[in-house]
């Protein structure tokens, strides 16, 4: 089987009406879909996506931001899917991030940074199992 990443599109990339341009960079690039769907984050799913993250002096407002509004909840599949999907998304800063990535094309906020990816095959076993059943992703 292909390598899966978990990804979310935050309430503002929803907002902005940016969720067709962020699905179809990662599309173009050859990734697959293999499930989406639309709703709000708990603070409780909040807390368990961004664990690692407890005590930082961002972590209340990173919870504020992702639980703000709905989201896109999503699994991709392709070959190195969480390398390639960390390349197209950029760096975490927006104003870091270079142009041609969806944060650099599309973000200033640090904390509001449009668009969360798994950083490893790790991350994605831990991320995807708090919103999506094993049912949801068979093939
Ligand atoms: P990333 O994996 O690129 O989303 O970045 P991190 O895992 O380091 O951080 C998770 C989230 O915390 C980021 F999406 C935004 C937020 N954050 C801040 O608000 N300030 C910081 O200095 C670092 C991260």
């Amino acid at each position: 089987m292909a390598e899966r990443t978990f990804v979310i599109l935050k309430p503002s990339c929803v907002s902005r009406g940016l969720m067709g341009e962020v699905i179809a960079r990662l599309e173009r690039k050859g990734l697959r879909l293999v499930q989406a769907k639309m709703r709000n984050i708990s603070q409780e799913e909040a807390r368990r996506l961004y664990k690692v993250h407890e005590g930082k002096p961002f972590f209340n407002d990173l919870i504020r931001v992702i639980t703000s509004g709905r989201v896109m909840l999503m699994v991709w599949e392709g070959r190195s899917a969480v390398e390639v999907v960390r390349k197209l998304i950029g760096a975490t800063d927006p104003v870091k991030a270079e142009p041609g990535t969806i944060r650099g094309d599309y973000g200033l906020d640090i904390t509001d940074n449009l668009i969360h990816a798994s950083d490893s095959v790790e991350s994605y076993e831990y991320e995807h199992a708090i919103f999506f059943t094993r049912e949801e992703l068979e093939s």
